[in-house]
């Protein structure tokens, strides 16, 4: 399915006055302020998070799945629902495939079809977490810190299968989330199991292409619930050093425990130019992959002020790769996707409102009081205009959500796909 122009043009048309009247005033307002709202809205429309492959169908929990009518059952489709959202909303240019949950049959295809959308291909993810029909070898006590070294060479060499397949469609890093740890007190030798980490990671990294970028991904528990070998940023930090310069930390919000201090977490890794990758979603409890913004809009505020501080001053740091990384237990992913991606480009759209100077100022003066006015004036601004605008002026949708609905989107994917299709993936 595809949505013609004519048509978002359509049912923006219902919404222009209005989207006019809010959009005046906010200019007027944040014009008194010495805001440049143009410059803000071209940020806006730069701004481009990845979707990944697996986020397009119904997810679950391990107690069960509910599937959701017309899911994408293929790549393809996945692409194509991808496509849909980036038409909306104009911010979900890219996509991030799982290996090997989304392997192309047809590499050419696949890029056509992916220049056509205007999406780029990402980071791709190896899967070390679940066992493949025709593996040798069972991950179930580890992988690339098994004791077996066979076990690690079968997971090294997938790493580098996802490689060669994100190289022939022009993804220029590999991101490694391991599931690795122990679920028994006294089941691994912790340094065992992290040396063997190191030197299988140190493995795949010398073989990466020269132009590629290595993130590593931390996760305090789960599915291990006594030890996880990559537990937190440090453990990844220093995994990522002893890799080498191409080597990067990726943060995922919902990998922490309740309350870490991810803003700070961010501030170090830029400062030391090693955040390489960021996975939005959030969380009320652990790894919840909830819609983005849903439970802690400030934190998430807050943290994006750090992103941004980090790179206008931290030319160490590499432009992060941003992915979603949510589940969408029980609503319409696409419709979920839609509501994070206006999460993330309001906390973002907030956080460029933050008079920098003047925090600077405040903070000198050890204006306790006033530093905390300057951040919640930002993050209280309704910036949702400039977000309306900047999607006008991509060709997207005012309102992404009730264009979705009113263009009955959903429903013509089911009429395409069946209401019984299902989506690869967790
Ligand atoms: C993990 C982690 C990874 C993602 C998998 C599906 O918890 O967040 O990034 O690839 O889930
Ligand atoms: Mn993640
Ligand atoms: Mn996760």
């Amino acid at each position: 399915m595809e949505i013609k122009e004519q048509h978002i043009a359509e049912v923006n048309k219902g919404h222009l006055d209005g989207h006019r009247s809010h959009f005046d005033f906010l200019t007027a307002h944040l014009a008194k302020q010495g805001k440049d709202v143009n410059a803000i809205i071209d940020r806006l429309l730069e701004f481009q998070v990845a979707i990944p492959s697996w986020a397009l169908g119904a997810g679950g929990t391990r107690f069960g799945r509910f599937g959701f009518q017309g899911e994408p059952s293929n790549l393809e489709q996945k692409m194509d629902d991808v496509g849909l959202l980036h038409q909306l909303t104009r911010t979900a240019g890219a996509i991030s495939l799982h290996i090997p949950w989304d392997v192309p049959r047809d590499y050419n295809a696949i890029k056509e079809r992916a220049q056509a959308k205007g999406i780029v291909f990402d980071a791709v993810n190896s899967n070390t977490f679940q066992d493949q029909a025709d593996a040798a070898h069972s991950y179930k006590f580890g992988s690339l810190c098994h004791l077996d070294k066979a076990v690690r060479e079968q997971a090294i060499a997938h790493n580098l299968e996802v490689i060669k397949i994100g190289d022939k469609l022009g993804s220029k890093s590999l991101t490694v989330w391991l599931a690795d740890g122990s679920s028994f007190p006294g089941q691994h030798n912790f340094q065992t199991a992290l040396q063997h980490t190191e030197d299988s990671l140190k493995t795949i990294y010398g073989q990466m292409p020269g132009d590629w970028k290595l993130f590593i991904e931390y996760k305090p528990y789960e599915p291990n619930f006594y030890s996880t070998v990559i537990q937190d940023w440090g453990t990844s930090f220093m995994l990522a050093n002893a890799c080498g310069e191409r080597a990067y930390t990726l943060v995922d919000l919902g990998h922490h425990l309740p309350n870490t201090n991810i803003e700070q977490i961010v501030s170090t890794l830029m400062l030391k130019g090693k955040l390489g990758g960021f996975h939005f979603n959030d969380s009320k409890y652990g790894d919840d992959d909830l819609t983005v913004g849903s439970v802690k809009p400030y934190a998430l505020f807050l943290i994006f002020n750090a992103l941004v501080y980090g790179m206008r001053h931290n030319a160490q740091n590499p432009y992060p790769a941003w992915m979603i990384d949510a589940s969408h237990n029980i609503k319409d992913p696409l419709e979920d996707l839609i509501q994070s991606l206006e999460a993330i480009q309001e906390a973002y759209a907030k956080s460029l409102l933050v008079d920098q100077k003047l925090l600077e100022q405040a903070q000198a003066a050890h204006d306790v009081a006033g530093c905390q006015e300057i951040l919640q004036n930002a993050s209280r601004t309704d910036v949702r205009p400039l977000l309306e605008k900047a999607r006008l002026n991509g060709g997207g949708a005012i309102k992404p959500l009730e264009a979705y609905r009113n263009l009955n989107v959903r429903t013509q994917l089911i009429k395409e796909r069946g209401a019984h299709s299902v989506a690869s993936g967790l």
